[in-house]
This record gives C-alpha cells, sequence and structure tokens, in this order.
C-alpha cells in the first residue's frame, strides 16, 4: 500500500510557483561550485521524528495523523514503516536517513530479541536501499528512553548498564556497517548529570572516553570504515551535558587521545542551546579539522528547551551553508533533518512540506552563501582587517621569532601606535541582506 500516492514526485518549480508540494529553490541537479546542489547539501529524512514521532508532549497525548501506523503489533508496524519511510524518501529526492536502533524496531525483553527484531527489520531496509539508491548517513543506538538508562549509559553509575550499552552499540555498529552506513552518531543522551552532591564527574567522563575507545577498537575488528561522530549539546536530558557544545567536546576528545577518531555532528538548536550561534560551532569544528556532518533543524530563541523545528530560517541557512562551503564541504556528511513537526500540523502531508520548506531554506542558502563567497565579501574583509600580521612585528609574532622582550623593546618608545580600524559590522550586515534579498 502507498500512502502518499496522492501526490507527484515533488519537482522544482522556481521562486514564483504556488504549488506546496513543489520546489521553489531547491533544484537537486543545479551545478554550485561546479557540484550539484544534492551533493553539497546531502539531505537526509531522520527515521526517528518522521517516522515515529507522534507529536507527543509534557502536556498532551498524540496529534500525529499516520494511517500506517494502525496496525497494532509493533513488529508489523515496524515492516510497514520501512515502505513508507521509502516511499517518502523517493517522493522528495531525498538520498539519505539516519536512525536509531530502537526507531527502525521494537525493542524486545532481552537484548538478544531486540536484536532478532533488528535483523528482520534490517534485511527489509537493505533491500529497499538496493531498490531506491537511497543511503544511510548514519546509525545510532537509542541509550536514554528505556528506564534502565535512568542515571545514564556509559556514565551510569551502574556498571551493568555501561556493559549493555556497550552491547547494545556494538550491535546498532554491526547494522550500520551492514547497511553500508557513511557514519555512526554519539549523541550523550543522559550521559551527564544534575548534582555534585551524588556524582563522580572524573569516574563519569573517564568512562566516557573508555566506551569511545572500546567502539573506536571495535570498529577496527569488523572493519567498520564510516566516520564516527559525537553530536554536541548543552543540556537536555540532564542539567549538565557532558558533550556541552563544540569547544568542550574537541578538549575532551583531545585529552583521551580519540581526536583522531571522531569528527563532530553539530546540530542548530544545539548551538543555541549552548548561546552559540550555528556559524560558531562550525567555524570552530572546521578550525580544528573536526567538522563531520549537520543535523539541520532550528530552535525557537524565545524557548529554553529543543524544540527541533524544521530549519526556514534562511539567514541561519545562509550563515550554515557558508561555513560549510568555507570549510570545503561536508565529506562523510549531510544535512540530517532532526526536525519535527510541530505538535497542530498533524496531517502526513506536514511531513512533505516541511521536508520541502527545509530543503528550499537550506538550498536557498547555499545559493546565497556560494556568491558571498565567490564575491570574497568576507574573506576579503578578513584579509584587510587582519592585514598587520603579513609583515613587520606582525609576521614576527606569527613566525614565532619575537617574545615578550622584543615586542616590549618593539613598543617601549613608539609615540604612536597602528591606527585601529572599524570593525565595520552593521556595513557588513548590510551587505549580507543585499545578497539575501537580491
Ligand atoms: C537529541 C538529538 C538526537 C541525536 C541522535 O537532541 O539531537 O536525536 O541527533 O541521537
Ligand atoms: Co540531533
Amino acid at each position: 500500500m502507498k500512502y502518499f500516492d496522492k501526490i507527484d514526485k515533488i519537482k522544482y518549480e522556481g521562486s514564483k510557483s504556488s504549488n506546496p508540494f513543489a520546489f521553489k529553490y531547491y533544484n537537486s541537479n543545479e551545478l554550485i561550485f561546479g557540484k550539484k546542489m544534492k551533493d553539497h547539501l546531502k539531505f537526509s529524512m531522520a527515521y526517528w521524528h518522521t517516522m515515529t514521532g507522534k507529536g507527543v508532549d509534557p502536556f498532551g497525548a498524540e496529534t500525529m495523523e499516520r494511517p500506517w501506523d494502525d496496525e497494532q503489533d509493533e513488529m508489523e508496524k515496524a515492516k510497514i514503516r520501512v515502505k513508507v519511510a521509502f516511499e517518502f524518501m523517493e517522493k522528495l529526492g531525498l538520498e539519505y536517513f539516519a536512525f536509531h536502533d530502537r526507531d527502525i524496531a521494537p525493542e524486545g525483553e532481552t537484548l538478544s530479541e531486540s536484536n532478532k527484531n533488528l535483523d528482520v527489520i534490517v534485511d527489509l531496509i537493505e533491500k529497499e536501499m538496493k531498490r531506491t539508491g537511497i543511503k544511510l548517513l548514519w546509525g545510532t543506538a537509542n541509550l536514554f528512553y528505556n528506564k534502565r538508562f535512568v542515571n545514564g549509559a556509559s556514565t551510569s553509575p551502574n556498571a551493568d548498564i555501561f556493559a549493555f550499552s556497550a552491547a547494545q552499540v556494538k550491535k546498532a555498529m554491526e547494522i550500520t556497517k551492514r547497511l553500508n552506513g557513511a557514519g555512526y552518531t554519539f549523541w550523550g543522551g543522559r550521559e551527564g548529570y544534575e548534582t555534585l552532591l551524588n556524582t563522580d564527574m572524573k569516574l563519569e567522563q573517564d568512562n566516557f572516553a573508555r566506551f569511545l575507545k572500546m567502539a573506536v577498537v571495535y570498529a577496527k575488528e569488523i572493519g567498520f570504515e564510516g566516520q564516527f561522530y559525537i553530536e554536541p549539546k548543552p543540556k537536555e536530558p540532564t542539567k549538565h551535558q557532558y558533550d556541552y557544545d563544540s569547544a568542550t567536546v574537541i578538549s575532551f576528545l583531545r585529552k583521551h587521545g580519540l581526536d583522531k577518531d571522531f569528527k563532530l555532528n553539530i546540530e542548530t538548536n544545539h548551538a543555541t542551546l549552548a548561546m552559540h550561534t550555528m556559524n560558531h560551532e562550525i567555524r570552530l569544528a572546521a578550525d580544528n579539522d573536526m567538522l563531520g556532518s549537520v543535523d539541520a533543524n532550528q530552535g525557537d530563541l524565545l524557548l529554553g528547551w529543543d524544540t527541533d523545528q524544521f530549519p526556514t530560517n534562511v539567514y541561519d541557512t545562509t550563515l550554515t551553508m557558508y561555513e560549510v562551503l568555507r570549510a570545503g564541504g561536508l565529506k562523510s556528511g549531510g544535512l540530517n533533518f532532526d526536525a519535527k513537526v510541530k505538535r497542530s500540523s498533524f496531517t502526513k502531508n506536514d511531513l512533505l512540506i516541511a521536508h520541502i520548506a527545509g530543503m528550499d531554506a537550506y538550498a536557498a542558502g547555499l545559493r546565497i552563501a556560494s556568491k558571498l563567497l565567490e564575491d570574497g565579501v568576507f574573506e576579503n574583509n578578513l584579509k584587510d582587517r587582519y592585514r598587520s600580521y603579513n609583515e613587520g612585528i606582525g609576521k614576527q609574532i606569527v613566525s614565532k621569532e619575537v617574545g615578550f622582550k622584543e615586542l616590549e623593546e618593539y613598543v617601549m618608545n613608539k609615540k604612536e601606535l597602528e591606527k585601529n580600524e572599524s570593525g565595520k559590522q552593521e556595513l557588513l550586515e548590510a551587505i549580507l541582506n543585499q545578497y539575501i534579498i537580491g
């Protein structure tokens, strides 16, 4: 049975189109810097929000109309969802997807039962991937939903939970490898704490590093060559998440000698919860050679929690794509819509429309960002602003030829220092507007 057969495959109709089921800006094969738009953007569907998200919030029950979920048996439901997922991705021309183990198959009473369920569903997914050519961007394990993870997974004070988590990740890595996943993501889930009154933070963080090392060792053992990612998030579900932001994760990985084995999967709403902009987070990762992938969504700046909305803010998508292009693109990564439709957007067609809106916003952002880069708008300004480091004393500082004594000597009897110049922020913001509005 097909669930989206009343709507044709979504096509590009251009910015004048009023068809809600058409792309206005995303023209998949259009070349930008000699590369197809779709290969710059590598859009991915998040199985958890799109296939299993039901619209519950702390105040209310499910709202989503998902006719394919009418089946009562959990395994049957999981099988139907595979078909729906691929029908949906084909309709939109989404070439990638991402999942947690528990999104695709129900959890059994034992790990062995859960693994058997997974094997059945992975068979089906594998067939659909062959049929459609759709690829797995990354896999992951859900180490936060079940009550056993109440005190964390690899950072739980209970070693049995550490063991269970390891076994669960082992299987999730195996199925990711089997499905040729380009990556495997570790999002902290409940790896964090509420109060130091009951927490041995050092042991918990060291255990987290031990866990990641075991994953690296096991990947080598099974020949999994996908990229490992860590996804920073500052808070929620715990007050102090250990993977707070890019800077925290990078220093943690370096401390434990894991920085060559991981890159970052940076999520827009997590960046803003950490009081950073998304472009800051990406720039920091890229400057440290750790930009991996992007969880594309947006938060609501008036709310203090992770709303995971579809990205429609073109200002933000422009600056995100600017950083991605500036960093030379996403290699193994892509733009994964870790985004859910609003609780009140409950029809199945809202799912299509939300993805179209997100894809269009990113396509528009990509186009604008490529022009900004091509015209050297910000890059030329940077060159000019920092030019004092290309000659004279600045050059000597950069090439480590001078220390405090030489610098003292340089300024000691100088009556006038080189004049400071305007940072031109408003001018640059106005130019950015010109590029966005056209
Ligand atoms: C949670 C979140 C996760 C990860 C995968 O905020 O972003 O969905 O992306 O576990
Ligand atoms: Co995410």
